[in-house]
């Protein structure tokens, strides 16, 4: 079978490796200036072909290669894990200013939690990549790239809570789904706690 992203899947995960380029850089950039990074860790995936397969057709959109690239945009997901919920939005910040990504879609799920109480910042990217051609036959080719960031407390809680999806059939489910909420609301709680516990620290520190 040919593959979903067509001839693109090479150039996919280079796009991939310079979007995450970028991030890291302003990582050691920070650490270098402050002694403390500025997440705790990221990871990268292109969607699998079936995932991105199931997900076009979910959509009642052609199973194709340029669906999947030009009109599906999460073929390409970073994950940014950061300590402290300030983190996030530094990031974002420095994500939304750097040369060639341009920001076209935002999803605030930390202001804004869904009603199952998942809690994440969705940005959606176009990346302006010099290198090759895209499926459109553009040149520099434009590319899409989903970043997820959340604090290690809703990572915890989403991880978790993927897990349960495959098993939604059980009984007392009502009761179950609203112990996640609550697990998710205490979590966010803890997080606004250790936000306050690290700027009375860094106050203190300044003061020296
Ligand atoms: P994977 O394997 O993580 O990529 P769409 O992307 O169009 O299907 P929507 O609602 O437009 O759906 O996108 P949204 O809200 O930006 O969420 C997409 C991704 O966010 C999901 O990707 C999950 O990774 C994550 N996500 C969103 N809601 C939840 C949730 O309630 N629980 C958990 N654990 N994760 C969530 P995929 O495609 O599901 O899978």
């Amino acid at each position: 079978m040919d593959s979903i992203y067509g001839n693109q899947k090479e150039i996919l995960r280079q796009v991939m490796d310079h979007v995450v380029g970028k991030i890291r850089d302003y990582n050691e950039e920070i650490k270098d200036k402050t002694g403390h990074p500025i997440y705790e860790h990221l990871i990268c995936r292109l969607k699998s072909e079936d995932s991105m397969r199931e997900k076009c057709m979910r959509k009642g959109e052609e199973v194709s290669p340029v669906t999947a690239l030009k009109v599906m945009k999460d073929a390409i997901g970073i994950r940014i894990v950061t300590g402290f919920v300030d983190d996030i939005f530094t990031l974002i910040h420095k994500i939304r200013c750097i040369p060639g990504f341009s920001v076209i879609e935002e999803k605030d799920y930390i202001n804004n939690a869904k009603p199952n109480g998942y809690r994440s910042y969705h940005m959606i990217l176009e990346i302006e990549y010099p290198y090759a051609e895209d499926i459109l036959g553009e040149n520099p080719g434009r590319y899409f790239v989903e970043i997820q960031l959340r604090t290690i407390a809703m990572d915890c809680w989403a991880s978790l809570e993927h897990e349960m999806k495959y098993k939604r059939t059980i009984a007392n489910q009502q009761m179950l789904v609203a112990e996640l909420k609550r697990c998710a609301d205490e979590l966010a709680s803890c997080d606004v706690t250790m936000q306050t516990i690290r700027n009375l620290i860094r106050a203190d520190e300044a003061k020296e």
